[in-house]
């Protein structure tokens, strides 16, 4: 006979199979975007995760690897993780998970699997991608100081409903001082002053491409060292500009925080590392502005928990996805379990951050297992205590986890 907690396991791996996906975190753009879109064989092996572990084998000058062609470097990949060594870390499974499910010759040579992919065209391969991950919108990180991608939002831009807009803030954030002079030649009367013309041009600027994208959200990506209040441009722009803009328009303002830039250059955008951040810097954001929305992730597997207690104390605080370095099975189930144990379903349990197309497919395979892992877990300690587990209470939570509770955070609207 089979059990209670035997069925309730099969409907978890149904409810969390069939549920689409919205990845609230990606680097992938609306195929409008041209050559933004990154997608195929041999950005999957060039992306930037495995470019960290080859140099891991070899004594070849950086410089070297980066005058090869993409093809040439996707070769030199392959050859050192795929075929001298054995493809067990998580970046060279991924690559591996992605094939299976498109149906390549996993295991037969790189040009063999160029061969295979031939058959998709640019836009039979967009739909192929969302269809096997499941994923039904993926949220993108638009930079409006990038001039190639701020041509296309200026002319030429064609909403396609799986790819959702947030401004990404780095450029003001972080780097202010180098983009004066674009605002400047934008129309804005801005100075590296940083006075009241400025502060209120600056809230222009961010309410003219919020409305110009329709992004859901603004974000920034900060180093370990971030720390709010302090004398910055960083926190003056949060406090003129940043906070009372997402304010007004009640869309959060999302923290990622805990990289270290460059700690080696040679392995340009490989070469970030990762740094414990001062977790006083959300609890401050969240205490002093109780209107305003945060999403917060951070990098560090040290500041976890903290978080978490953080979201207990802010309903204005909503923590999301296992960033980067954390995107490791062994991580992610760890996270998750805590996650649920201190928050239930008000979380986000993962993002793909995925910079190539495909990744979505091995990122939310992946994530989806050990999601379900989980909760089949945390659902037989409750069926011990009697409680009458239903299958809509298992759709329900497998809704908020993939993306729900995303999206019913961005409705929210909290009045004092
Ligand atoms: O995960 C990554 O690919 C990183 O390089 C970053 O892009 C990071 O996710 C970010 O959004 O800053
Ligand atoms: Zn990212």
């Amino acid at each position: 006979m089979i059990s209670d907690k035997q069925i309730m396991r099969i409907l978890v791996d149904r409810a969390i199979e069939e549920t689409p996906v919205l990845d609230m975190h990606t680097h992938i753009y609306t195929p409008c975007f041209g050559d933004l879109l990154l997608y195929g064989v041999d950005e999957l092996i060039t992306y930037h995760y495995l470019i960290a572990e080859t140099f891991r084998y070899t004594g070849m000058p950086y410089a070297r690897y980066w005058a090869m062609s993409k093809k040439e470097q996707a070769d030199f990949i392959y050859q050192t993780l795929f075929i001298e060594h054995t493809p067990v870390s998580e970046s060279c499974r991924g690559v591996l998970t992605v094939l299976r499910k498109l149906g390549a010759p996993v295991g037969g040579s790189l040009n063999s699997i160029r061969d295979y992919l031939k058959r998709f065209s640019r836009e039979e391969f967009v739909d192929k991608v969302f269809e096997l991950s499941h994923v039904d919108r993926a949220v993108m990180t638009n930079d409006p100081f990038d001039e190639q991608e701020h041509a296309v939002w200026r002319s030429g831009y064609v909403a396609d409903r799986r790819f959702v807009p947030a401004l990404r803030l780095d450029g003001l954030l972080v780097y202010f001082e180098k983009n004066v002079d674009t605002l400047v030649r934008r129309g804005y009367r801005v100075s590296r002053a940083l006075d009241e013309t400025t502060f209120a041009e600056l809230r222009r600027f961010l309410e003219d491409e919020i409305g110009r994208m329709g992004a859901v959200y603004m974000a920034v990506s900060l180093p370990d060292t971030f720390r709010y209040p302090d004398d910055s441009v960083a926190t003056r722009i949060i406090d003129e500009c940043v906070l009372p803009v997402a304010t007004r328009l009640n869309i959060p303002f999302a923290l990622m925080i805990g990289v270290k830039r460059q700690v080696n250059p040679g392995l340009l955008l490989a070469g970030d590392a990762v740094g414990k951040t001062a977790i006083e810097s959300i609890e401050r954001l969240c205490a002093d502005n109780p209107r305003t929305k945060f999403l917060a992730t951070l990098l560090s597997r040290e500041n976890q928990h903290e978080l978490c207690v953080m979201a207990r104390k802010f309903r204005n605080l909503l923590i999301f996805g296992c960033w980067w370095f954390l995107n490791n099975p062994s991580i992610i189930d760890e996270m998750t379990r805590m996650r649920l144990e201190l928050l239930g379903t008000s979380m986000v349990p993962q993002h793909s951050d995925a910079r190539v197309l495909d990744q979505l497919i091995y990122k939310w395979t992946h994530s989806r297992s050990i999601i379900a892992a989980v909760l089949k877990d945390k659902y037989a300690d409750l069926m011990d205590t009697g409680w009458p587990l239903r299958e809509e209470e298992i759709r329900r939570d497998a809704g908020l986890l993939l993306g729900g509770a995303f999206e019913a955070f961005l409705k929210l609207r909290f009045e004092e």
